[in-house]
């Protein structure tokens, strides 16, 4: 419960979840046919993932499934997130399709609609077909009808099914991470390739959202974003310039193309010669395909001042000292999820929001002995989370759900299993899951549909 003296009331029908991706949680990489993806070859590349990690196991979701659902439905959870492996369903990427990777992921609807949870598919969670990489991968121009025709497979495989599918998981980190910073599969290091990279995941989304419409899907599709409010360190005009970069180039990168049909004009900035001539106008209308709702992945803030050695914003994080950080060193910052939130409606209008990944790493022991596992960090973020959500909705942001990040700890990418963020506590040496506190605090509050 939180301090106040009624409890914080969420809308009926608010729908409250959990999250995962496939190559974070799944392990078989290979199984049945499939054939191997960007993040198979990146995390069997010395010196790529902290430790050597790899998702040859992580969580062996993909077998586990049946035991995972029945945790989700004794916590009461509405709806579950993951993702599809593409290279599952068809092994490269293009052309001959793997029957056993279509069954495997109709089983796993299957079995959640079952258990009465909805499920919440994304097609695209960074683990991209190997084979595609091949031909150029995000930089071939091809892109777009490649993720058309694979999301046209999936949309008449499981369209009849499924009410929630998003096309992309946070495009920005895809650009940023593995083709500006090369901290993410595959890996590469240049501001020309990752404009190209985001034209064509824009591209992409745009296409896949004509599929959908075009395949007569029942459901609703949209796009998933991260977001982190950046605030100024000082009314400066040099830190309000640089805080105005860094809010194009994460928060208005992908969200102006899409829902307002233009570019944020300070990429010209921040991409300086990489920076293309105006996309034409076929291109621009296909990005701007109307979606149906919009998902909002929410982790932290950041406080920014002009820092002309910070390639390619030429703008850095002040840290926040005194704050609470999580594991992976970002501030908890509840605040900003009510600021993005009211952003969002504020620049683009009230389009129907899901909170669609929140969550923290904090330090939970490799094997659990009591359960549930105390956590009293995680507990206590999750709760400040949900009030802040809860604020947004009052001030009149059409917030429809909530997901947890994540259902399980799991392969937290270039961390490897460092960093746990679940609910579920997973003993990596026995594939044992335990409860967390946090999870049964989250229980309570589904149950609750309160705070
Ligand atoms: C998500 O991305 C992913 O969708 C998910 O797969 C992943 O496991 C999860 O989050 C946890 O990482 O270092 O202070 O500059 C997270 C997107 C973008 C959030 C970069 C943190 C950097 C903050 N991240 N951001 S900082």
């Amino acid at each position: 419960m939180n301090a106040h003296a009624d409890p914080l009331r969420f809308p009926p029908g608010f729908v409250w979840g959990a999250a995962t991706a496939a190559y974070q949680v799944e392990g078989s990489p290979l199984a049945d046919g499939a054939g191997p993806s960007i993040w198979h070859r990146f995390s069997h590349t010395p010196g790529r993932v902290r430790d050597g990690d790899t998702g040859d196991v992580a969580c062996d979701h993909y077998r586990r499934y049946p035991e995972d659902i029945a945790l989700m439905r004794s916590l009461g959870l509405q709806s579950y997130r993951f993702s599809i492996a593409w290279s599952r369903v068809l092994p490269e990427g293009r052309g001959r399709i793997n029957q056993a990777g279509l069954d495997h992921y109709a089983r796993v609807v299957d079995a959640l609609l079952e258990a009465g949870i909805a499920p919440n598919i994304t097609l695209y969670h960074w683990d991209l077909p190997a084979a595609l990489d091949d031909r150029g991968g995000w930089l071939n121009p091809d892109i777009a009808d490649w993720f058309a025709d694979y999301a046209t497979l999936m949309f008449r495989t499981l369209g009849d099914r499924v009410p929630l599918w998003s096309t992309l998981n946070e495009p920005w980190v895809v650009a940023d991470g593995g083709y500006m910073h090369g901290v993410l599969a595959p890996g590469h290091r240049s501001a020309f390739e990752a404009a190209i990279a985001a034209h064509h995941l824009l591209l992409a989304h745009g296409r896949g959202v004509q599929a959908f419409r075009a395949s007569g899907a029942r459901g609703q599709i949209g796009l998933v974003v991260n977001l982190e409010p950046k605030y100024p360190a000082s009314h400066s005009p040099a830190d309000l310039a640089a805080t105005l970069r860094a809010e194009a180039y994460m928060n208005r990168q992908y969200l102006d193309p899409v829902l307002r049909g233009t570019h944020a004009e300070e990429l010209a900035e921040v991409f300086g010669e990489a920076w293309p001539a105006p996309r034409p106008a076929e291109q621009m209308a296909v990005i701007r395909e109307p979606i149906d709702w919009l998902g909002v992945n929410y982790y932290t803030r950041s406080v920014v001042r002009a820092d002309e050695s910070a390639w390619p914003q030429r703008a850095s994080a002040v840290p926040q000292r005194g704050a609470l950080h999580t594991e992976t060193a970002w501030e908890v910052y509840p605040r900003g999820l009510t600021d993005t939130l009211t952003w969002v409606k504020n620049r683009y209008g009230n389009l129907p929001i899901y909170i669609t990944e929140n969550g923290s790493a904090f330090f939970d022991p490799p094997s659990a002995e009591v359960d549930p596992l105390p956590d009293p960090l995680r507990t206590q973020t999750l709760h400040k989370h949900l009030a802040a959500v809860h604020a947004a909705i009052g001030a009149g942001v059409d917030v429809r759900g909530y997901y947890a990040w994540s259902l399980l700890d799991n392969l937290e990418w270039a961390h490897g299993y460092s960093k746990r963020f679940g609910l579920l506590h997973v003993d990596y040496a026995t594939q044992r899951r335990t409860r967390k506190a946090s999870a049964l605090a989250y229980a309570a509050v589904i149950a609750a549909n309160a705070l």
